[in-house]
Parts: C-alpha cells; sequence; structure tokens
C-alpha cells in the first residue's frame, strides 16, 4: 500500500459533540499513516508519512452541533484517485434522517451551494462505502454502529467535493471526458482564434497614418499669434491656438522655419540648425509647445534645409578661412571675381538671378550658391556634411518632432564637371544670360544621387519610427514644372522608401483663369503620373504665393476648400485659408511703419492672422504688427466665422469632419466622370458601400449640368449633403440638370450597387491608393477584393 493512500471510512455515532467527534477522528487516524490534526478552528490538517499534506478542510458549525459539511478541499498531494470520506451523523439529526458528513470521495450527488448533499449519491461501487480496492476496514462506528440511523447514507469517496474539483482529479468516465473535451476544446478553440487573427492580419488594408488621416495645416510661425506684445508671432503663441487645430480637426501641424537666422523674415537662412530664433522663443518653448502638442494628440512638422546655410554659419566661417574639415564644407572654385560667365567658373545662374557663384575676399575663391548669395550650398558630397545633416535630424527627432518637409531637394547636387547649362535661346548673346528661366538646369538640379540622399534622410527617419503611432513623415520640396515625372520619383517606389509624398504644388498654379477643364486637368495629371500605391496631396497656398481669395478670386475659395478636402490624399492647408484670408494691397507709406524693414507688397500672404474684431485682430496686443493686418479683419476673422453658419470657417469644418467620417472620401476610389469650362465633377466611392459620393464643383458661372451624359450607372437623383451656399443642404436634385451658382461646390450623396471605377469605359478615370472592401455584415474592411 502506498504510503498516501487514504482509507475511506465512514465514522457514525450519535449525541456527536464535536470534541468527540473530533478526539474519536484524531484517534482513529492515528492508526494510519494518514495523520491529522485538528485544530480549534475545525481546520484539519492531514500528515502523510510525516509530511503535512495539508488538508484546507473547513468545518462549519451551527448551532452548537454539526450540520453540514460546508467546504473541504483536498490538496492535491493526496493524490487524485485516492480520497475519504468521513461521515458522522448527530443523533438528533438522524431522526430526521439527515447525516452530515465530512467527506472526501470520488462520487458525489447533486450540487448544494455548490458543494454536492450526499443524499444522492450513486456510485460505481454499488453502495459500499468505501472502494473495493481498499483493504482497511472502511466502516468505524464510535459508538455503536447498530445505533446507526435508518436514514443516514453511507457515502463514497469525494463526498461533499465541489464539482470543480472532480472534473479537475476524478477518474471516472463522466469527469475524465468532459475533461478532455474541455481540454481539446481549449487547444481546437486557441488554434481557432490564432488562425482568425492572422487571416485579419493578412486581409487587412494597411490603416491610415496620421499623416494621412488629417489634414496639414502650414503655420508662418510669424504671423499666427504673438504672445509676448512684440507685435510677431511665436511659439508660445503657437501653444495658445491649439485648441483652434482641434477646432478644425486637424492632426498635423506644420511650422515654417523658426531657426535662427540673421536674414529677417528669411527663415531658411539659417545661421544654427540647432537653435530657435528669439523672435520665435527660446528652446524651452519648442519642448513645450511639442510635450502639449502631443498631449493633445497634434503631430509637428517642420523643415529640413539640406542644401544651404546662411553665410552667417558657423560652418561657413570655418570653411571660408580654410579651417580642418570645414574646407570643403561649401562648393568652393577659383575664380577672378567680376560676376561676368568669363570670370566665374560657368554661366550657372542663381534661380534669383545673376550668376550663382560669387566671390568671396577672405578665401579668394568663389562658392555656390543657388539662391540669394547669403544662402552658400552645402557641399552635400562631402560624407561630413552628410553626417552633419544626419546630426541635425537627429536632434530634432529625439526632440520628438513628427516629420520633416525636406526644403529644395531638386537643388541638393550639381555636376562637379562643371560644364556650362544650355542656353533657351541659343542665339542670346551669352554675356546677356542673368536669369533663371534663361537656361536648361540640366546640371544643377535634380543630378544623380540626388536621390540618394534623399533615400538616407528615410533611412534616418526610420531608426525613429519603430515605436507604434511614432511614425516619422517626411516629404519633399521639389518643384518641377511640367516635367511631374521628376516629382514622383520622390515616392520611391515597392522596393525602395523615399518620401511619403513630394508637395503637389501644381494648384497653386491656379489663377483667374480659371475653369473646370484646367481643374480636371490639374488633378488628373497628378493622379495619372503618381506611381502605383502611393498616396496623393493638394496645396492650394504657402508662404511664397498669392493666397487662393486674391489668386483666383474670392467667389471660388470655397469651392478650392471643397475639392482640396474632398480629393484623395491628404490637403495642406495654408492658414488662413479656412477663413477665406486675402493678400494685402493696400499701399502703405513705409515711413508709417517703423516697426522692421517689411515692406507688406512683398510678403502679402503673409499678414496676421485674423483671429477676431479686436485692434490688430486679435494677433497681438502690441500697438504694431511685423506686417501690417489686413483691414478686412472685422469680418474675415475666426470668431465672426464661428458665429455664422454660412462661412468659409464652418464650411472648412464641415469638410473635414466629412473627409474624416465617410469611407470613401477618406480612403475610397475617386473617378473622374465630367469637365467643362465651368465644372469638374468626380465619384468618391468605395467596394462593399452603395453610399456613394458625387463632388460637383463650379469654377466657372453658372450653369446647369447633366451628369448622365458621363455614362455612369445613376440613381434619378441624389441629396445635397453639403453645399458651399448651406441653404442648398438637404435638397434633392436631378442628375440630368444640377444647377450650381459661381463658385458653388456641392457633394452629392446617393446609393448605387455599380461602381462606376467596374465600368470597362472608366477603367482610365479612376484611381485608388490601395484597394479595399466593406464587409457590412461584420462592419470590417479587407483587402484583397
Ligand atoms: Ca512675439
Ligand atoms: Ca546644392
Amino acid at each position: 500500500m502506498g504510503s498516501a493512500r487514504f482509507t475511506l471510512c465512514t465514522v457514525y455515532g450519535s449525541n456527536v459533540d464535536e470534541p468527540a467527534f473530533f478526539d474519536t477522528l484524531k484517534s482513529l487516524l492515528s492508526q494510519w499513516p494518514l495523520q491529522a490534526m485538528v485544530c480549534e478552528d475545525f481546520n484539519i490538517h492531514l500528515k502523510i508519512n510525516g509530511d503535512l499534506a495539508g488538508c484546507q478542510g473547513y468545518v462549519g458549525r451551527k448551532t452548537g452541533t454539526f450540520k453540514a459539511i460546508e467546504r473541504l478541499a483536498v490538496d492535491q498531494l493526496l493524490g487524485s484517485e485516492k480520497r475519504a470520506a468521513l461521515t458522522y451523523s448527530n443523533s438528533k439529526m438522524s431522526e430526521d434522517t439527515k447525516v452530515e458528513s465530512l467527506g472526501m470521495k470520488e462520487k458525489v450527488g447533486h450540487a448544494n451551494n455548490g458543494f454536492v448533499a450526499d443524499e444522492g449519491l450513486v456510485e460505481k461501487e454499488g453502495g459500499g462505502s468505501c472502494p473495493a480496492e481498499l483493504p482497511e476496514p472502511c466502516t468505524v462506528a464510535i459508538q455503536d454502529a447498530a445505533t446507526q440511523p435508518p436514514g443516514s447514507t453511507i457515502v463514497k469517496p469525494y463526498a461533499g467535493m465541489p464539482k470543480e474539483v472532480l472534473l479537475q482529479f476524478s477518474s471516472q468516465a463522466r469527469y475524465r471526458v468532459t475533461r478532455e473535451i474541455i481540454f481539446w476544446l481549449i487547444i481546437v478553440g486557441t488554434i481557432a482564434i490564432i488562425g482568425a487573427t492572422i487571416a485579419i492580419i493578412a486581409l487587412s488594408p494597411k490603416c491610415l497614418v496620421w499623416w494621412q488621416a488629417s489634414p496639414i495645416y502650414q503655420v508662418y510661425p510669424r504671423s499666427f499669434k504673438d504672445s509676448n506684445m512684440d507685435g510677431g508671432g511665436d511659439l508660445k503663441g503657437i501653444q495658445e491656438k491649439l485648441e483652434y487645430f482641434q477646432y478644425l480637426n486637424i492632426k498635423t501641424v506644420w511650422i515654417a522655419p523658426f531657426y535662427q537666422s540673421s536674414i529677417k523674415d528669411f527663415r531658411y537662412a539659417v545661421d544654427d540648425f540647432r537653435a530657435i530664433d528669439p523672435t520665435f522663443g527660446t528652446m524651452k518653448d519648442f519642448d513645450n509647445l511639442i510635450a502639449v502638442m502631443h498631449d493633445k494628440g497634434l503631430k509637428l512638422v517642420m523643415d529640413l534645409i539640406p542644401n544651404h546655410t546662411s553665410d552667417k554659419h558657423n560652418w561657413f566661417q570655418l570653411s571660408r578661412n580654410r579651417t580642418g574639415k570645414y574646407t570643403d564644407y561649401y562648393i568652393w572654385h577659383n575664380c577672378t571675381g567680376g560676376g561676368t560667365e568669363a570670370a566665374t567658373p560657368n554661366n550657372w545662374v542663381s534661380f534669383y538671378g545673376n550668376s550663382s557663384w560669387q566671390y568671396d575676399d577672405i578665401r579668394k575663391q568663389c562658392y555656390f550658391h543657388q539662391f540669394l548669395k547669403e544662402q552658400p550650398d552645402l557641399n552635400i558630397r562631402n560624407p561630413d556634411v552628410q553626417a552633419e545633416i544626419k546630426e541635425i535630424m537627429n536632434f530634432w527627432l529625439a526632440k520628438g518632432v513628427d516629420g520633416f518637409r525636406v526644403d529644395a531637394a531638386k537643388f541638393l547636387l550639381e555636376a562637379e564637371h562643371l560644364r556650362n547649362e544650355p542656353q533657351v535661346n541659343t542665339s542670346q548673346n551669352a554675356d546677356t544670360v542673368t536669369s533663371y528661366s534663361e537656361l536648361f538646369h540640366d546640371y544643377t538640379t535634380t543630378q544623380v544621387g540626388m536621390h540618394d540622399i534623399v533615400r538616407s534622410f528615410r533611412q534616418t527617419m526610420n531608426e525613429y519610427s519603430r515605436e507604434a503611432d511614432k511614425y516619422r513623415f517626411m516629404s519633399v520640396e521639389s518643384s518641377d514644372g511640367k516635367a511631374i515625372e521628376k516629382t514622383m520619383m520622390y515616392y520611391g517606389n515597392s522596393f525602395i522608401e523615399e518620401a511619403n509624398f513630394p508637395y503637389n504644388v501644381y494648384l497653386l498654379d491656379l489663377n483667374k483663369e480659371l475653369s473646370g477643364n484646367i481643374i480636371f486637368d490639374t488633378v488628373n495629371s497628378w493622379m495619372r503620373a503618381m506611381p502605383k500605391g502611393k498616396w496623393p496631396n493638394w496645396v492650394v497656398g504657402s508662404p511664397s504665393n498669392p493666397r487662393i481669395a486674391s489668386r483666383v478670386g474670392k467667389e471660388y475659395t470655397n469651392v478650392i476648400n471643397m475639392l482640396l478636402l474632398t480629393l484623395p490624399g491628404t490637403p495642406v492647408t495654408y492658414y488662413g485659408e479656412e477663413l477665406g484670408m486675402t493678400d494685402y494691397t493696400t499701399k502703405i507709406n513705409q515711413s508709417e511703419h517703423n516697426f522692421g524693414v517689411h515692406d507688406p507688397s512683398e510678403d502679402p500672404e503673409k499678414t496676421p492672422m485674423q483671429w477676431d474684431a479686436n485692434p490688430n485682430a486679435g494677433f497681438t496686443t502690441a500697438n504694431e504688427t511685423w506686417l501690417p493686418v489686413n483691414e478686412d479683419y472685422t469680418t474675415i476673422n475666426v470668431e465672426n466665422q464661428k458665429a455664422h453658419p454660412n462661412s468659409t470657417l464652418n464650411l472648412y469644418r464641415e469638410l473635414s469632419l466629412l473627409r474624416q467620417n465617410e469611407l470613401p472620401i477618406h480612403r475610397g476610389w475617386i473617378c473622374l466622370i465630367y469637365n467643362d469650362k465651368d465644372v469638374f465633377a468626380y465619384v468618391r466611392e468605395f467596394d462593399g458601400l452603395d453610399t456613394t459620393f458625387m463632388m460637383l464643383l463650379n469654377f466657372g458661372n453658372a450653369s446647369r449640368t447633366n451628369v448622365q451624359v458621363a455614362g455612369i450607372e445613376l440613381p434619378g437623383q441624389a441629396q445635397i449633403r453639403l453645399s458651399t451656399n448651406f441653404n442648398n443642404n438637404g435638397k434633392s436634385v436631378d442628375f440630368g440638370s444640377i444647377p450650381t451658382e459661381k463658385g458653388e461646390g456641392l457633394v452629392l450623396e446617393y446609393k448605387t450597387n455599380k461602381p462606376v471605377h467596374t465600368k470597362d469605359n472608366f477603367k482610365n478615370n479612376c484611381y485608388v491608393s490601395e484597394k479595399a472592401c466593406y464587409l457590412m455584415a461584420l462592419n470590417l474592411l479587407y483587402k484583397n477584393c
């Protein structure tokens, strides 16, 4: 007999009082390998072969006599097979044919308060009080076995055990089979869950990343908000206005350069890439700004200017003095000065005109500059310079900056052979070539190797993109004009990562010669040229272009915002365009403005943000501002437009919400279906969703449009979900004759189960960045559909 074997016993008794019962029990147990110690708290501690096996039994008591065993857990050390039951009966209770048990048994009857009452015992041993294999006497009378009350029941091993315990240990078929079924169900269920998870991941389209999900709002920091009454905007001012971005449902804020610069208002000539210009505040202000932005779920994008520094930068000072490694930090060549082609290394002309070579009297050589002579080009071919740029990126990325807009990428490299660039007009006297447009820039833009450098920037950013929600965004500025294929190169390809997108600045070329056909061409040329699977973007305002209202006319401001926010991809909004701010046009007497040296006619699109109707538009409490506030601020301001439902601001906000909330507009197909001199129309649809949106935008004069001629499946009518004229919201229109006012834009909503992109004759007019489908039954997106 194994020393751990425990014998089934039944203890009968009458008039058993507690001490007597336990005394008897102890005496009984002392004869067996099993030992028990009964404590005052009625816990029974079992010992097997001298080791405390631990029986955390709990014997309840009621009204001075044992009434029931309320709980008895048996330590596993006792073994799952052999348990014992100790029962006793109280003579008083026996009269009522009640038996109380201290039981450990194999089988029990039905549950009672989570435990098992003994009256229902049905045992495979057939009613014996102990298992047949147990050799020990099993029934012990405490007083007189004959006095066993007739109603008492001989209980079996495990009597009183909860079902959970039995399920865990019992070898009886009903429990063992149940146990095994549960075991296999768990295994199969786990495998099924893992498989389903893998399938969902494999089938799910990529979630839109933050730089795709939200519009990008460009802040010109000097003009956004002044916090310290010096008349110029600053970083603390931006921080004061963060809730405004949330109001607009904008999550990405791109702040134009705020690096330390000695050239007033020309922040692309940087003296120190690791310092904030005092005009904008301190590095602490920046750290605070980015911390608060992140707390509010906002992302901060800033400019990276790798092509050049200012001529005040320490590197340039060291370079012109031929100091160590800095000697080759810039592009130096021998020349004789004087600025003529004969005197300079070649005929290259700077972007702002005249020779791109500047003689330096200290070094006695010429340095190259693509832009102003105060902006010498860095020698990016020098590995030390590349390492410097990388360290500057590391500096800001480590501070938490969420993305860079790489400035002037196509100018990064110049040909080392220094050949003259070909003249546009070959008959022009070479000595008279002074304008940038008079040369083809074959040797100073988009040189071989330039993309490798831009890709290396992406790799640096990837090192900071590993944490969830910390993806670092990179865009590139490269205005390639008609050579749109050059711009598209910055997208990289399926195998090589480069920019998330190059800025699409073609809408900046819009002017008063506006029409539905022109907008169609502008949209179509980008969508057609963009590599498959890439993400578009649309820029309609910038610090170096006239504002929309001034460039194309106030009556078209709203419809252009509607275009911007309903095209696929990321909209980029320059500050104030959401209000319809205009260029500064009033002639001023410069002497009236003693503040600074700025002529507003040079920066008409940079006038202070118009917050309210208070003096200086709420931009500052100072008496003067760095640029005059536009006089239209009394009506065109945030507070006023917030209060007017039909305002440009409210339309922008509605469009931003629509873009976020409607799947077809957020990430669905675009099909260009109709254009004429007045209107341009396109459909946004999503596989699996029958809700479809058609944008019908008027860039000409009032007209009635029959879009049924496009030859797509349309219901008879659609509802106006949103109009630039809010009064038309909710109205129904007939597709055969949709009226639009001059500059009116409509977002039409209708249902169809015949998407345009599935029609053969529209295959060349439909685009999607990543195909995805919607499964309505499960409210699930999936790809490969
Ligand atoms: Ca200030
Ligand atoms: Ca360069």
